[in-house]
């Protein structure tokens, strides 16, 4: 049976088929960017998991290869499972990935192994070998079926160090282990982190940062001023990461008092899981990946064939204020930029939306800067709101509630009437104590007219100082995916989305404001995205 494929991205990373989730062993070599990722090759649901396998040489178009990685020996016969990348000096990758020896106890009994090339001329990196010393980690004295997901190691006072998720009953756990020779692994004493009531821990990520504002990354292995740890976790389904301190005496990691769990610190507010990072040694910049599973329904992935994309990779960086991570779309990116359409100095009063028109609404970045005279009409930050979450308010606060100062953004994946638009916009606040509040919102709810879909009306907090009475917006949209950058990526919100009406040349563009507030437009950049080379 054919099926429609309009809500297949252009430009976000995909296989031609089946399913994909978490990216894995992100790195560059030999003039190649390589990424791997968990690929059903029979089907469009979770199961049969092997490492797909893509070069790049800018992260944008991509060539697959055969599967780097698939089950062939006793111990990773039921699945070769998330894992992470190391260079080891002399230029030698090596994968630390999650073999699952058997079925039971549910969902696998997972051991850790080591896999590297065959051929190290080889810049495609197409053949690799498990050897016979495998596995490298035994679950002892930890949950079999809660241990899985290697780190990247880092290296430091003589031994190589990892981590791997895992849980302790209700206490999610980051086991760190020690090497000398990346063969023999030792566990350390305490883990590196661990949290009661957060569950089990999957795909635990840490790096060093630059200092505050400096946008380079650095290796693994360097010293940082600070450190990023951070862990998906399994329960509530999405991710949290901490700026802290590295202990490297007791090896342990200490959250500062403005980012801890509490914080609730996440790369993306919306459809975000299983992230990984790398340093891109060429470019000298730390690179993020994620992926966003689809919301729609498993009869409908398995009626177009495939489920999951990964979201373009993002640099990251340490925010001045040194609280919290920057995010930005890899510049090269900006390659696919086709027609080009340019606004200044629009005015935005109560009600308006205006079109954006003459570029591919649906498949489009736009980058606006909106600006506004006063906060004479902002309205008060509710009392009892304060126990909601940013996407509770998000819930109750759509575009077509009417407010003082906000909601003003864009719609995007509008049809024609509006029946249909996913509208990403800001709301600002004045609290009690008179400081501004600014929430972000990106809220499937009026995406699509098909009653089945998840649309849930995603929110996060944007942590800035809005005395020059601006704020930035861009979103990427690929069909059914909508990924927002507030404010220069401070924070950043994305959206699966699956219209029915605002498809290819039907779907629209507009900038918008529902306050009573009037915005300016200062500047709006929106471009016509070309479809790069994709698998
Ligand atoms: N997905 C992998 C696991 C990991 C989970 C299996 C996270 O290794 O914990 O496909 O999405």
């Amino acid at each position: 049976v054919k099926v429609k494929q309009v809500y297949r991205t252009a430009f976000h990373f995909q296989p031609k088929q089946h399913w994909i989730n978490d990216p894995n062993a992100p790195m560059y070599y030999k003039g190649l960017y390589h990424f791997f990722c968990q690929y059903n090759p029979k089907g469009a649901v979770w199961g049969n998991i092997v490492w797909a396998h893509s070069v790049s040489t800018d992260m944008i178009n991509w060539i697959s290869l055969k599967p780097a990685l698939v089950p062939s020996k006793w111990f990773d016969k039921y699945g070769c499972w998330s894992g992470s990348a190391t260079i080891l000096p002399g230029e030698k990758p090596v994968i630390l990935y999650t073999g699952v020896i058997k079925e039971k106890p549910e969902p696998g009994y997972q051991v850790q192994n080591y896999a590297i090339p065959a051929n190290y001329s080889d810049p495609y990196l197409q053949e690799w070998v498990k050897p016979d010393n495998n596995p490298i980690l035994k679950p002892v004295q930890v949950n079999i079926s809660s241990f899985r997901d290697p780190s990247t190691a880092w290296y430091n006072n003589g031994h190589w160090k990892m981590l791997v998720g895992s849980r302790h009953y209700s206490r999610g756990i980051a086991y760190l282990y020690r090497s000398k020779d990346f063969v023999r692994w030792t566990r350390a004493r305490h883990p590196f982190n661990e949290k009661l009531g957060t569950g089990m821990w999957e795909c635990p990520d840490f790096y060093p940062l630059s200092s505050q504002g400096q946008r380079n990354g650095l290796d693994a292995s360097a010293s940082g001023t600070k450190y990023v740890f951070k862990v998906s976790l399994d329960e509530t389904r999405n991710e949290c990461y901490m700026i802290g301190e590295y202990d490297l005496v007791q090896d342990r990691f200490h959250p500062d008092n403005t980012s801890g769990w509490t914080a609730g610190l996440r790369y993306d507010y919306g459809n975000f899981y299983a992230s990984k990072t790398f340093f891109d040694p060429i470019k000298k910049r730390r690179i993020l990946w994620g992926w966003a599973n689809e919301s729609s329904t498993k009869d409908e992935d398995v009626a177009k064939g495939w489920a999951g994309i990964q979201l373009i990779p993002r640099m990251v960086w340490l925010d001045p204020s040194g609280k919290q991570l920057l995010q930005w779309p890899i510049r090269e990116l900006e390659t696919l930029r086709g027609k080009k359409k340019n606004l200044k100095n629009v005015k935005l009063n109560k009600g308006d939306i205006m079109e954006i028109k003459g570029i591919t609404a649906a498949q489009a970045d736009v980058d606006v800067t909106f600006t506004f005279s006063s906060f004479s009409k902002v309205e008060p930050y509710d009392k009892k709101w304060e126990k909601f979450s940013p996407q509770d308010l998000c819930g109750i606060n759509g575009a077509t509630v009417q407010g003082g100062l906000g909601p003003f953004g864009i719609l995007a994946l509008a049809s024609k009437n509006l029946e249909e638009y996913t509208p990403v916009f800001f709301r600002i606040f004045k609290t009690h104590d008179k400081n501004y509040k600014v929430l972000m919102c990106s809220d499937a709810t009026p995406s699509s007219t098909n009653p089945n879909e998840y649309k849930p009306s995603f929110g996060g907090f944007v942590d800035m100082d809005l005395t020059n009475k601006t704020l930035c917006l861009r979103s990427l949209i690929d069909h059914s995916v909508v990924e927002s950058f507030g404010e220069g990526g401070k924070t950043v919100i994305t959206s699966r989305v699956y219209p029915e009406l605002a498809v290819y040349g039907d779907a629209h563009l507009h900038v918008f404001n529902n306050g009573s507030e009037t915005i300016t437009v200062e500047r709006l950049n929106a471009w016509s995205i070309n479809a790069p080379i994709m698998n």
